[in-house]
């Protein structure tokens, strides 16, 4: 119920009708309850902070009026302009309200799609744009009630915060006058979605997007491998799986197939056993040896359902350099062209210096072709390497959602230094002198079809 002069000329009302608060710079805090003694007499919007002079009755709120604790209580006085307008409208059941205005003054910005959203208590309230940069809006508020009052400028109907006033306001018992509250102190700095530091506001303003960083200009890499031959690593499909042929049960034994003349001089040994049941349950061992080239394989296989697990140790020595390295490794089959592959990795090198990582690894893979290898198209990978000398800690990152054009890299070294890039493409195993253009399939993919799937 609003008097009709209120309606009329809300800011031609005399000074003793009218208590207006200017809403202190503590936007952005919605936590924030602490009231400032700040409220002015007088439609201003200067901004001023004087406190509540003593023309404003005292009215019969026990609350304090000033000081830096307490809340802000708005008394409408029992002015003679509304003389005993409360006892004529509210029937004596109904709890009392107190009609109440915002005068809203938003930071400077033109669009077309502008929005100033009020909540108080459990209200919430949609601004109505005035012209230039003022808003209103009122209604009726429970009498003798503290809440917080935020409103929110919003470009986007609604879908950009551009700015926001924040603080605990109260609303006294007497409803015998309207109560103005003047809005127009806006924090914008709290609203910066991409984190680049320049406000929301500041961007709009200045034409960029509010939610991309565009200071981040990202190389784009041909690739990033899971491992690396050159370095002594391998891969579960390259170096295990791929040694089994599809008969079921398999009892094979390694034998040496080489018949060259530098074979001859310098023999090529390979030794060891497959031992794989008619289930796919089994182990494999394998020796290598060219000189001065050694591989050592323990591993155990592990058929479920639809997964294919491997348990094992590749070990290999080349001169005076050795790597050994745990490896754990599911790959389970989901449909024709789709397969989960989830591996951790336990490895340490050792030579000039010594290297320890692990890495783990959740991907899902898509068919390549008719072939049986499946190519990593999303997931996440997790790798930690530490290197001496010098305590070298390097955690990196690689992650891909299906629908991202690349693989994002992030490398943080010593918790220090930051590098960030894209790769094309994700490889298990970069092959041993190999450009990374000359993609090796049997080495950058993983098998995804088993025998008996
Ligand atoms: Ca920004």
């Amino acid at each position: 119920m609003k008097p009709a002069s209120y309606i009329a000329t809300p800011h031609l009302m005399s000074a003793a009708a009218l208590i207006v608060m200017t809403m202190a710079g503590c936007a952005g805090s919605d936590t924030d309850n602490t009231v400032i003694g700040d409220t002015v007499i007088g439609d201003s919007m200067t901004g001023n902070t004087a406190t509540v002079p003593d023309t404003v009755p005292a009215a019969s709120d026990p609350a304090p009026m000033s000081g830096e604790q307490a809340p802000l209580v708005i008394q409408p006085p029992t002015s003679v302009d509304a003389p005993a307008l409360n006892d004529a409208v509210l029937p004596s059941n109904a709890p009392p309200t107190v009609p109440v205005s915002f005068d809203i003054t938003v930071p400077a910005f033109q669009s077309d799609s502008l929005r100033v959203t009020l909540v108080w208590g459990d209200k919430t309230l949609n601004a109505d744009w005035v012209g230039d940069e003022y808003w209103s809006v009122s209604d009726e508020f429970p009498a003798n009630t503290e809440q917080l009052l935020t409103v929110t400028f919003y470009d986007g109907n609604g879908d950009i915060a551009l700015a926001r006033a924040s603080r605990a306001v109260a609303v006294g018992a007497n409803a015998t006058a309207p109560v103005l509250f003047i809005v127009d102190r806006f924090d914008t700095q709290a609203f910066d979605d991409d984190r680049d530091g320049i406000s929301n506001l500041d961007e709009l303003i200045a034409g960029t997007d509010p939610f991309v960083d565009d200071s981040v200009q990202l190389e784009v890499k041909l690739v990033y491998a899971l491992a690396a031959e050159d370095e002594g690593q391998m891969s579960v499909s390259a170096d295990f799986e791929s040694l089994l042929g599809t008969d079921r049960p398999l009892m094979s034994t390694f034998e040496s197939q080489s018949e060259s003349m530098a074979a001859t001089v310098n023999p090529e040994v390979i030794s060891g056993e497959a031992m794989i049941d008619s289930l796919g349950n089994g182990t494999l061992s394998y020796n290598y040896l060219l000189q001065p080239h050694r591989i050592t394989i323990n591993a155990l296989r592990t058929r479920s359902n639809q997964a294919i697990a491997w348990e094992g140790v590749h070990s290999s020595h080349n001169n005076g350099f050795s790597h050994r390295i745990s490896v754990k490794n599911t790959v389970t089959v989901i449909d024709e062209q789709t397969a989960a592959f989830a591996e951790s990795v336990t490895g340490r090198s050792s030579g000039t210096y010594i290297t320890e990582w692990e890495t783990t690894s959740n991907l899902t893979g898509k068919r390549v072709g008719d072939s049986s290898l499946c190519e990593p198209v999303a997931g996440l990978v997790s790798a930690t390497s530490r290197t001496d000398p010098g305590n070298l800690v390097t955690v990196t990152t690689v992650v891909k959602e299906i629908d991202d054009p690349y693989w994002r890299v992030v490398t943080v070294t010593n918790n220090t230094t930051t590098k960030e890039y894209f790769v094309r493409r994700l490889l298990i195993l970069q092959s041993a002198g190999i450009p990374v253009s000359t993609l090796v399939p049997e080495d950058a993919f993983f098998i995804c079809d088993f025998p008996e799937f």
